[in-house]
């Protein structure tokens, strides 16, 4: 098929040695959920080449153990992309500087469907420890006394300006950045995060930045995506532990736990919604990450049942598109970044949580990501409705995916 040799034409162009950049010109560099996803596509023609990817990513692991949301490429010019390595101001014990704060723990799941798709217990013997730290540090720095672990920047979401954060960022003070901003000059405006809300994200940065990378600032939010990716994690884990003849139970005491409290307080009235920790309060929002705890296999049938019916009703996932906020929300815009346009990698995860319960829906959602793909090629996002395409061009993950997924 045509669109699965583009596919790789895309992966090959963006690969850079050691790891793929998800753009050339937008993110020339290494991103920590872009590596797990990109994995999940490599592994389906070049297994070598996922277990690299995920193997130089975990290279520039913190001794904290966690693993930065950027690792930089040193030949990159500091000023093709911003906020970069002067800013974060930070090393990897490898010496490679970095972001310092983290993304979606989608890494264990890409590792195991790598090992999977072509097996190699040499490569999880050595990267499971290292999922393991990555786990261990979102436990003892980020872990609430619900028993959920935090997020404290939008940026740690991966849906930068979902209206999910327009409540608790609010709390963050503004302050000017200037013209430092590089994303214009490869994307539309209109399609990105307004001025003010990278004003927003570099303060945050920075007071982060300015405590070491250890103190939250004004922004801690318990994320439903956040969260299921760690439960999903230890549910991938306690099977790589069976598989190097480890002790798998403690995984999966980890996962039964994870699940039932993001049951307990997350979840209300057909959707899981994140939790601001300053206030106390579920930011109740329409984001779609709030059904993305649908890949969570231990969730209680009747939860189950109703996001399905949320997916339906407010997301209108029988289109096959799944927007990445509900079309009847006011703040909806199906053209601008996380509020509303509809992604590769969201629709995977929800894909991945509706196969073994609806798979007629589930097969809606593959046949749509690769209808939008048809229509407008390889972009970083797309318009619900008449799939146009936004963002940047030959974006990798949706490159990754799509073979995943034709697979
Ligand atoms: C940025 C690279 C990253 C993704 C994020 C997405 C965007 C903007 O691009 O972030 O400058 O980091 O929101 O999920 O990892 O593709």
């Amino acid at each position: 098929m045509t669109i699965l040799r583009e596919a790789v034409r895309v992966l090959v162009a963006n690969w850079d040695g050691s790891y793929t950049v998800p753009s050339r010109r937008l993110y020339p560099h290494q991103w920590s959920w872009d590596s797990a996803f990109i994995a999940l596509g490599n592994a389906r023609w070049s297994p070598r080449r996922a277990r690299a990817e995920l193997l130089s990513l975990f290279g520039a692991q913190w001794r904290d153990g966690r693993v930065p949301h950027i690792v930089f490429n040193p030949e990159v010019p500091e000023g093709a992309y911003f906020p970069g390595p002067e800013f974060w101001d930070v090393r990897a014990p490898s010496g490679t500087a970095t972001s310092g704060i983290v993304q979606p723990p989608v890494h264990a799941l890409a590792a195991w469907r790598v090992h999977v798709g072509e097996p190699d217990p040499a490569f999880l013997r050595r990267i499971y420890p290292r999922l393991v730290a990555q786990q261990e540090f979102l436990r003892t720095a980020r872990r609430s006394p619900e028993g959920l672990v935090s997020i404290v920047h939008p940026w740690e979401s991966g849906m930068d300006n979902s209206p999910a954060w327009d409540e608790p960022l609010a709390a963050v003070p503004a302050t000017s950045i200037g013209a430092q901003r590089k994303d214009l000059r490869h994307v539309s405006a209109d399609e990105r995060p307004t001025d003010r809300d990278y004003e927003r994200y570099t303060a945050l940065a920075r007071a982060y930045r300015d405590t070491g990378y250890r103190r939250a600032g004004a922004f801690a939010v318990e994320d439903p995506l956040f969260n299921t990716a760690y439960g999903v994690a230890e549910i991938v884990l306690a099977r790589i532990a069976k598989a190097i003849d480890l002790d798998p139970e403690p995984h999966r005491r980890e996962a039964a736990a994870i699940t039932s409290a993001m049951v307990e307080h997350l979840y209300d009235d057909g959707l899981f919604h994140a939790r601001d920790l300053n206030t106390g309060c579920l930011v109740r929002s329409h984001s779609a990450a709030g059904l993305v705890p649908l890949m969570l296999p231990d969730l209680p049938r009747e939860v189950a049942n109703a996001l399905i019916g949320t997916a339906l009703d407010r997301f209108e996932i029988k289109s096959g598109m799944l927007p990445s906020f509900a079309p009847g929300a006011e703040e909806f815009d199906p053209a601008r970044y996380w509020r509303g346009p509809s992604w590769i990698n969201l629709t995977w995860l929800v894909w991945q949580g509706l196969r073994h319960r609806r798979s007629d829906l589930a097969d809606l959602l593959a046949e749509g990501m690769i209808g939008a793909i048809k229509a407008s090629g390889f972009r970083e996002y797309f318009n619900p409705f008449n799939l146009a395409g936004h963002g940047c061009r030959d974006f990798s993950w949706s490159a990754a995916l799509i073979l995943d997924i034709a697979a």
